[in-house]
């Protein structure tokens, strides 16, 4: 429903919540082979990746609606420098992996940018002019141009995708907020290794009259993004 010139409304919870596609950024988060393909990061840190692959389909679905409604499209990667001089010890050591970061896997060097494993997967591969958000942390604000990128566009509203939901979804969304932008969050696009995070992650984003931002679903947002083009 039009609220006002360019304004939209979004159904979400914990509330509907309004939207100027102008100001509007899908933002997919580290969509990569690393961690939703056997072989990488994800599977090494003794994660069951076929878990995260629900979301590629509604993924999928609400990127081709943003390409078509003309809403800025970013992407994220995690990753390293080949030199892995952008990786703190702390995460160099952490879990005691056998195969860790830097390391040679099945897909290339372990979550190293230029590597098979640090692409995007197919499915969702980056289209001629949407940026792609290199970043060393969980974070996507933390060391990386996204904020000056989003500025410079005017975007107020990020819509939230990606994986995984309580570590780098969550990560960002926090610091999104922090800055002043408007999250929601789709359900059935963010994945997570543990049923039971996936659910809390995305209670406490809606929680106390949406602490953190809005969760809604890629049917809505589908919904929603065509009609504020139509
Ligand atoms: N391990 C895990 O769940 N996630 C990450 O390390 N990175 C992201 O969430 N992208």
């Amino acid at each position: 429903m039009k609220a006002s010139a360019n304004e939209f409304s979004f159904a979400a919870e914990p509330y509907s919540v309004q939207f100027d596609p102008d100001s509007t950024a899908l933002l997919i988060i580290d969509m990569q082979r690393d961690f939703l393909e056997p072989g990488g990061f994800g599977e090494l840190l003794g994660n069951d990746v076929s878990l995260l692959r629900s979301t590629i389909e509604p993924c999928r679905k609400i990127l081709a609606a943003a390409r078509d409604a003309d809403i800025a499209v970013i992407h994220t990667r995690e990753g390293h420098r080949p030199d892995l001089m952008d990786a703190p010890a702390s995460k160099l050591r952490r879990g005691k992996l056998e195969t860790g970061i830097g390391d040679a896997g099945p897909m290339g060097r372990v979550l190293v940018r230029g590597e098979p494993g640090h692409d995007i997967i197919p499915e969702l591969a980056p289209a001629e002019g949407e940026p792609v958000i290199d970043k060393p942390g969980k974070g996507a604000f933390y060391e990386t141009d996204l904020d000056l990128i989003l500025q410079n566009r005017n975007i107020r509203t990020l819509i939230v995708c990606g994986v995984t939901t309580e570590v780098c979804v969550h990560t960002t969304v926090r610091q999104a907020n922090d800055r002043g932008y408007e999250c929601i969050v789709l359900s059935d696009c963010v994945g997570s290794y543990f049923p039971e995070f996936q659910r809390v992650g995305l209670d406490m984003i809606k929680a106390q009259g949406g602490i953190f931002g809005w969760v809604s679903t890629s049917k809505e947002a589908v919904a929603a993004l065509t009609k504020s083009r139509s």
